[in-house]
């Protein structure tokens, strides 16, 4: 039914009302409506208007799952891809996975409620942006898992190029506005990671933010005022995160921080650390091997673990 209601769209210039579409089809006014609302949900911009009925605006940039494939380099990571055109969270959706199998990456199109950290709110409109998640089973200790963030922070930044920085533990910004955000979750036993899920949301074309996050947010597409093709970056993430990934488990973070230091934009700055109802205020001087950053404050210097602390700039969000 969905794909005879495009065809009656696609072949008409202007408006075709529901009740026609009704007629033809023989299916209620209200089914109509909802297959329509569903086609919107997926990315088809259809205009809707009293009296009129519906029109095609445009159909939804979908993802090409096998050009991701085509350019991945890695051994594990994103062998196995499962995509998904939208659903409430890539996090979510890996979770529900039976098959957990090392490596293996969800994406989507779209999210109807992308996780921010702390149950905040991640804006992910269709066809605009990368919202994946990677399975991992890594054979590290729990306290290190949180690098796994920052192993991914430099992923981003080594793949989206174009001044990309990281701001302190897990966003990536260009230009002091936030490009991607990272969503580590994990299951554990006392002693032992079932698994981890790593979500990456990389704004790529979206044209604009509303309004509260205007301010704090850009895309790729807004800072170089042109589109760019989303597996290509996709699959440089993953690229560029299989290697680095492979030193932090076998190696460990240590291995990596003179990189994260050089990409940290937080460093050398005053900055306000809000972890629950407490806040400290200082000067980030150093991130240590351990990927903690270092606070000189009042009362000398302070280690903050990167677990689920917010950082702000003094001034702004940097
Ligand atoms: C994050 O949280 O930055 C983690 C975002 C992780 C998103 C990915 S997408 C794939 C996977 N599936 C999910 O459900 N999530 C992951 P946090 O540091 O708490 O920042 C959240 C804040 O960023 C919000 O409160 C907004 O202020 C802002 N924000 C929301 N959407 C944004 C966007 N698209 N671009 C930039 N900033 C945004």
């Amino acid at each position: 039914m969905r794909e005879k209601i495009l065809e009656i769209l696609k072949g008409s210039d202007g408006y075709v009302s529901g009740e026609e579409i009704s007629h033809v089809l023989g299916i209620s006014r209200a089914a109509v409506w909802k297959h329509i609302r569903n086609l919107k949900n997926e990315g088809y911009k259809i205009e809707s208007v009293t009296n009129k009925g519906y029109k095609l605006g445009g159909i939804p940039d979908k993802l090409d799952i096998d050009k991701i494939h085509e350019m991945l380099k890695t051994k594990v990571i994103g062998q196995r891809i499962e995509y998904v055109n939208s659903t409430d969270s890539t996090n979510n959706e890996c979770k529900r996975l039976e098959d957990k199998t090392d490596g293996t990456l969800v994406i989507a199109d779209a999210q109807t409620a992308g996780k921010g950290r702390l149950g905040r709110v991640w804006e992910s409109p269709h066809g605009s942006g990368i919202w994946m998640s990677i399975l991992l089973k890594p054979d590290v200790s729990l306290e290190s898992v949180s690098q796994i963030t920052l192993v991914t922070g430099m992923a981003v930044c080594r793949a989206v190029g174009i001044d990309a920085m990281i701001k302190w533990p897990n966003d990536v910004v260009i230009d002091g506005k936030k490009i991607c955000g990272i969503l580590t979750e994990m299951s554990a036993e006392i002693e032992r990671i079932n698994y981890v899920i790593c979500g990456i949301g990389i704004n790529v074309n979206t044209p604009s933010f509303p309004e509260e996050l205007q301010d704090k947010a850009t895309s790729l597409f807004v800072e170089t005022a042109k589109k760019h093709e989303r597996e290509k970056i996709a699959a440089d993430v993953l690229n560029e995160f299989e290697k680095l990934y492979n030193v932090f488990t076998e190696k460990g973070f240590s291995f990596l921080a003179d990189e994260y230091r050089k990409m940290c934009v937080t460093l050398n700055k005053d900055v306000r650390v809000i972890h629950r109802n407490n806040e400290l205020t200082g000067k980030a001087v150093d991130i240590d091997d351990s990927g903690n950053l270092i606070v000189e404050t009042e009362n000398g210097q302070i280690t903050v673990h990167s677990g689920e602390v917010s950082v702000r700039g003094i001034y702004g969000y940097i």
